[in-house]
């Protein structure tokens, strides 16, 4: 048998991070706390791989980016956790999870029993070859979602200069690599199957303004179609993409961003899943009482809206992850997890942000020409989502503020016409 902790958290990813300075703050003694992550570094702020972390000058590393530093608290290296007698074990997969036990196996063959595990364990990027994609084997094919992706992607696009790259999926990864590319001279052709990029939140005029935008920086878009094939040069390497249609695409590197599936794997039979991910309660406790699922993986109660998510994005990393850690520490105090999804991107010099739900008709407002403009979602008479780009902290900050609210609309027409003005008032 190997070591005992009274905490274990599975994976060490930005809910980790987040989830591991929450116990400090409510006093965990030293020991009590330990990490596992197959990765090879502590957690960190995962959005700035497809961000700064790209950038041709000036790119952020670690130790800059670990968690917490994404809202502006400490700064959580290794050391952090070693000081705070927090166990993380770095480059360390689990195996196998045995909830009746109380244990789970690592890679390196220990037992590792918990009193109160928390699953963070985040997501896999889905692959080419699961879409019947051939030759998706040849070099200079890249996917994004850890520090070991971003690294070969960098020094890639580094020797790619001047030369031709597709992006495959348009999505958030797409988008933002694309603009990374181009800003590291690479030439982009963007190949997705939907009418319109990040189909998942814009409507077909905000998404018109950033594939205009992308447009005049040389960005080519070949939309509603996938691909089919990679043609490898002798070499082993990416020559060109072929689409279904036939259409080729020369290539000296590709990138793919075409979705996830939840790291549910080692708990499927174990846990109730629903929605592709985790089934958790308000606490973010799962169908077993000793276990908790914060992230990526949870499928939770949105309590505003009366239904049941699963959101990829990092400020519900965040604060699901205090909230399970609230809910462990102080079961008696703890509120049920009520959340105002929060969404956000920034490319180029642009920057936007996104709160509550985009359902029901989308209203336009601002000025698409001077790059700051709008949108508000009005479902069964109420303001249920807002969106902006190029907006100032106050602007986001009132935002939040009427997504959270959900006033009623009389007028949509005045609403378009107030814009931004009427977050601001309330
Ligand atoms: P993760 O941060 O993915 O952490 C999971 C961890 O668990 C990983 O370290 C993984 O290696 C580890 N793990 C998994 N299985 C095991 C196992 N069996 N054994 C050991 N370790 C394991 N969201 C936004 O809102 N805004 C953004 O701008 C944004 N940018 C992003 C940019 C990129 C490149 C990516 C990939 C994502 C981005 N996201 C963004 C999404 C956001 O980063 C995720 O929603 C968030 O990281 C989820 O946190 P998590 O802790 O659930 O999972
Ligand atoms: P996504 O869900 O945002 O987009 C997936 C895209 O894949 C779709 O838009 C579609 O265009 C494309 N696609 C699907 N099937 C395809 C096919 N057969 N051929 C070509 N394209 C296909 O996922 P992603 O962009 O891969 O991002 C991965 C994860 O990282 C997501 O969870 C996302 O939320 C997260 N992320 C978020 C941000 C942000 O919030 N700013 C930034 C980067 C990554
Ligand atoms: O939320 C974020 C984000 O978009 C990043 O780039 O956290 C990171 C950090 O701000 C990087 O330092």
């Amino acid at each position: 048998m190997g070591r005992s902790f009274r905490f274990v958290i599975l994976g060490g990813g930005v809910s980790a991070g987040y989830a591991a300075l929450e116990f400090v703050r409510l006093g965990i003694p030293a020991g009590d706390l330990c990490i596992i992550t197959d990765e090879a570094v502590a957690p960190y702020e995962r959005p700035a791989l497809s961000k700064g972390f790209l950038l041709p000058e000036g790119a952020v590393r670690l130790p800059a980016f670990h968690t917490c530093v994404g809202v502006g608290a400490e700064r959580l290296t290794a050391r952090w956790y070693k000081e705070h007698g927090i166990e993380l074990l770095l480059n360390t997969q689990v195996v196998s999870v045995d909830l009746k036990r109380q244990t789970l196996l690592t890679s390196a063959k220990e037992t590792i029993a918990y009193l109160m595990l928390i699953v963070a364990t985040g997501a896999r990027v889905l692959r080419l070859e699961e879409f019947g994609v051939t030759g998706a084997d040849a070099r200079n094919i890249f996917y994004l979602r850890n520090l070991h992706d971003a690294t070969k992607l960098v020094e890639a696009m580094q020797s790619c200069s001047g030369g031709k790259a597709v992006v495959i999926g348009g999505g958030y990864i797409g988008m933002e690599c694309a603009a990374a590319l181009v800003s590291n001279g690479v030439h982009v052709t963007m190949v997705f199957p939907e009418s319109h990029c990040i189909a998942r939140l814009f409507t077909p005029q905000i998404a018109t303004f950033y594939e205009d935008y992308y447009t005049r920086k040389g960005v080519v878009f070949v939309k509603g179609t996938v691909m089919s094939t990679f043609e490898s040069d002798k070499d082993g390497k990416v020559a060109a993409v072929v689409l279904k249609d036939g259409t080729r695409l020369p290539a000296d590197l590709v990138v793919v961003g075409v979705g996830i599936r939840p790291n549910t794997t080692l708990l499927e039979g174990q846990l109730i899943m629903e929605k592709g991910g985790i089934k958790v309660n308000g606490k973010m406790r799962t169908s077993n009482s000793t276990v908790y699922a914060v992230g990526d993986v949870a499928a939770f109660p949105l309590k505003m809206y009366g239904d049941v998510r699963r959101l990829e994005h990092v400020d519900h990393a965040r604060k699901s992850a205090a909230h399970a850690v609230e809910s462990i520490m102080h079961p008696e105090r703890a509120k049920d997890y009520d959340y105002l999804p929060y969404f956000y991107s920034r490319v180029f010099s642009l920057s936007w942000q996104f709160f509550g739900d985009n359902s029901g008709e989308c209203l336009l407002f601002g000025d698409l020409k001077s790059e700051k403009f709008g949108a508000y979602w009005v479902d069964r008479g109420r303001l249920v989502g807002a969106f902006l780009e190029g907006g100032s902290k106050s602007e986001y900050a009132a935002l939040a503020v009427v997504a959270r609210k959900r006033p009623m609309v009389e007028d949509v027409q005045l609403l378009a016409g107030q814009g931004i003005k009427f977050a601001l008032a309330l």
